[in-house]
């Protein structure tokens, strides 16, 4: 029996030498000194023993336990520092690697021209309005000189919502608005979504952004137009950029003219950009309309004023270089991201 014992000591240490992982180490504890475990068995035994040899062998079997829960204890110690150690070298961060940058956001290249060109009225003396998207037939047609069944209305075919309330087509419906409500001298722009029923494809669709201005005093003039209208495309584009004004009809304003920009690819000999013509067509301009005038309570043989509109997307377009409006609803941050 003293043999067996010294038997298990041995054993004990030998594997507990080898052991290296907790798992194994609780496993080799059931073995040795758990209730079905080697040492137990041996004590089962000791009744057969005589009185002399019962309290020699009962010391030294309580010597082997103590001795392998020492071994245990130690191991223990020894495999919890080791792991401690090994995870502190796993989980070391390296501070002189660099960070991770924020990625700022930035202006969309829509909203980016539209504050440039806020700006520019703002310096000029013009308040910025905003009105319903949603309109009466009255403020969108009617008072700008287009009644039912007018010619010009098929040429902005709309969303009705009923008969009467339409999806606004340009935000002339703000301008009338503020005439009806302000008395002149009169300086605002009003930008903001239109609607028209226009297939998508690259210069058109359905929803997009106009910047209406409109200007009402005493003795205002068509050169007050063309002046406005050069200094706002000399401060977009450059201080190079020129302007024409070509004779153009609109129902709410007279006389009418188109404003062209002159090519800014070949400066006006003609090329692919401009198809020939040396120039790009821009937006829409003209002297506000007697009627429209006296629609509003506005005496035209006392005021008079000019009025344009522009589309956001097309002059954005010009200035980023976009060739295919739809690349500006995508969201496509590889497309955003490079202005
Ligand atoms: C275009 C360009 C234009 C106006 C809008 C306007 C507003 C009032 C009175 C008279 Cl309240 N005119 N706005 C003038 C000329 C052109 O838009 O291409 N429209 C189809």
């Amino acid at each position: 029996m003293k043999e067996q014992l010294e038997k298990i000591l041995s054993t004990a240490k030998q594997e507990l030498s080898e052991c290296h992982d907790l798992k194994i180490m609780e496993d080799l504890r059931v073995k040795f000194l758990g209730k079905k475990g080697e040492l137990t068995a041996i004590l089962k035994q000791m009744g057969g023993l005589s009185a002399e040899e019962r309290p020699v062998i009962g010391q030294l079997a309580n010597k082997v336990r103590s001795e392998i829960e020492e071994k245990l204890a130690e191991k223990a110690e020894a495999l919890k520092s080791e792991a401690a150690a090994k995870k502190m070298a796993e989980e070391t961060i390296d501070v002189t690697l660099p960070g991770k940058a924020p990625r700022p956001g930035r202006l969309h290249p829509l909203t980016a021209t539209l504050e440039e060109v806020k700006e520019i009225f703002l310096g000029m003396g013009f308040d910025i309005v905003d009105g319903p998207e949603v309109e009466t037939d009255h403020y969108c047609f009617e008072a700008l000189n287009m009644p039912k069944h007018h010619p010009a209305r098929d040429t902005q075919d709309t969303f009705y919502i009923n008969e009467n309330v339409v999806l606004r087509t340009q935000t002339s419906s703000v301008q009338i608005r503020t005439m009806e409500q302000r008395k002149p001298p009169i300086r605002i722009i009003s930008p903001g979504r239109v609607y028209r029923s226009d297939a998508v494809d690259a210069t058109h669709s359905p929803l997009f952004h106009q910047i209406e201005g409109l200007v009402i005093d005493k003795g205002v003039t068509l050169g007050d137009l063309y002046g406005t209208l050069d200094l706002l495309m000399k401060k977009l584009y450059g201080k190079d950029a020129k302007i024409r004004l070509r004779p153009h009809h609109f129902p709410y304003t007279e006389p009418s003219a188109e404003v062209d920009l002159v090519c800014f690819n070949c400066g006006g000999k003609g090329c692919s950009m401009c198809k020939g013509e040396g120039y790009v067509e821009l937006l829409g301009s003209g002297m506000v309309h007697p009627e429209v005038l006296r629609g509003c309570g506005i005496d035209p043989e006392v005021y008079s004023g000019f009025a344009f509109g522009i589309g956001l997307e097309r002059i954005t377009m010009g200035r980023y270089h976009i060739n295919d409006m739809r690349l500006l609803y995508e969201n496509d941050m590889r497309f955003l991201g490079q202005f």
